[in-house]
């Protein structure tokens, strides 16, 4: 076994024999990262433009984050929610009063945390609005991305995500994304079977599908006048990302649920979380929901520290403002390659016109060439979401290379 990777074509050669197949990334093989930097191998520097799907709004290796990592590997790391620890009760405290919500749940993974949720917005449906344990519903929408495990994929109309994956999980309705009169009709239809209504309050995977201004408070009033918990999945667009700290904070809605994951602990380590009042989270007993690291103590302190981050910095302010200026740049790009800019904060896509045969895939190598990463999604577009911690002259220039990449197909 060699001491250290030495070139990317060894580092991709290992991952290619050893590695499940489940993947496939941009040629680049990274070793280290700095704020919205990142270099390969070889030492090449690039500006990181999908900030690991926003889970590193921070930015990578962010020293505040860092040194809380280290300082508590160093008294505990793991104690189990069988004892208590010196960690979680504060960070719960923290977590709540950030947010505004009487209690956490924590988890590690973003699909954990959706799978919890689920699990609340069920358990919530049959203790407290007396729905018929086997009759439970849910509301998901077309486009939706919550994570990988069945029941999640359950949820999905992207075959990529369920095909052949065996009996699905029952109990989901699907209904098309920004449509509130699709939503009005099923709870008209069977609103008393139905606990919750899970939505993104913009679809990352479907391709930073942003919604009409009011989808959100609209969707929340209909689940208010029905009894219905409104349970927003802001993995993806919460902690700063789209300009606010959450993005359903834009119409002012208080999801009953919230779930939360990625950037909670600045990308550090897996930390997810959901959020609720008494009425709803207490509908879980002991026993009754949990993981071996939910609230780990690396991890409360870890999301401490990347949520100060985000509030000390001004992320949010950030997000908004060079969120401003990079649509505005991408819009005046002279290219017919670029058929749509859309976005919100710093979570952007653009929809690319395949010309002369070349494709989002031949755009990303080519941007890749000349030191910006971004990954393409569903063949045409290509997700923008560097570090909230990019500087104004860092995004002016990383805009100029991506300018170059597409007009060099002219
Ligand atoms: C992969 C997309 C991003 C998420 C929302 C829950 C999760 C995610 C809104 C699950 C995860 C990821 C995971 C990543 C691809 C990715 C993604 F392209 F699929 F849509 F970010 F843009 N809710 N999103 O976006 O969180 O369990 O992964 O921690 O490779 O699957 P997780």
């Amino acid at each position: 076994m060699k001491e250290k990777i030495t070139s990317s074509e060894q580092a991709i050669a290992l991952e290619n024999k050893y590695g499940a197949h489940n993947y496939h990334p941009l040629p680049v093989v990274l070793s280290k990262g700095e704020g919205a930097l990142v270099w390969d191998v070889e030492g090449k520097q690039y500006y990181d433009f999908l900030s690991a799907y926003s889970a590193v709004n921070q930015g990578h290796c962010h020293p505040k984050i860092v040194e809380a990592l280290k300082q508590q590997a160093e008294m505990i790391t793991l104690t189990s929610r069988a004892f208590y620890n010196d960690c979680l009760g504060m960070y719960e405290q923290y977590v709540t009063g950030y947010f505004g919500y009487d209690k956490v749940l924590p988890m590690n993974t973003g699909a954990e945390a959706d799978e919890t949720a689920l699990k609340l917005a069920r358990r919530w449906g049959v203790v407290k609005k007396g729905i018929p344990n086997d009759e439970v519903k849910i509301i998901c929408c077309e486009g939706n991305f919550h994570g990988r495990t069945i029941t999640i994929v359950s949820m999905s109309n992207d075959p990529d995500s369920y095909a052949n994956y065996g009996p699905l999980t029952p109990g989901f309705i699907r209904i098309p994304y920004n449509d509130v009169a699709a939503l009005e009709k099923v709870l008209n239809e069977q609103g008393d079977k139905i606990a919750g209504f899970i939505v993104e309050p913009i679809q990352g995977e479907a391709g930073v599908y942003v919604p009409d201004d009011g989808y959100l408070k609209k969707t929340y009033d209909l689940c208010k006048a029905n009894n219905v918990l409104f349970i927003a999945d802001e993995v993806q667009t919460g902690i700063a990302r789209t300009g606010k700290m959450l993005a359903c904070d834009y119409e002012n809605v208080t999801p009953d649920i919230l779930i939360l994951g990625k950037a909670l602990s600045g990308g550090v380590l897996p930390v997810s979380a959901v959020l609720a009042n008494d009425d709803i989270m207490l509908c879980i007993k002991p026993g009754e929901h949990g993981s071996t690291f939910g609230g780990f103590p690396l991890a409360c302190k870890v999301a401490i520290a990347a949520l100060e981050v985000v509030v000390e910095e001004n992320l949010m302010e950030k997000a908004r403002v060079h969120g401003n200026i990079f649509r505005n740049y991408m819009n005046n790009i002279k290219s017919d390659m670029i058929s749509l800019v859309r976005g919100k904060g710093l979570l952007n896509a653009i929809i690319i016109k395949p010309k002369n045969g070349k494709e989002a895939w031949d755009v990303c190598l080519k941007m890749k060439e000349l030191g910006v990463l971004a990954k393409p999604t569903h063949g045409d577009i290509i997700r923008f979401a560097p570090p909230l911690v990019i500087t104004e002259g860092q995004l002016l220039d990383a805009c100029q290379r991506i300018e170059e990449a597409i007009v060099s197909f002219q």
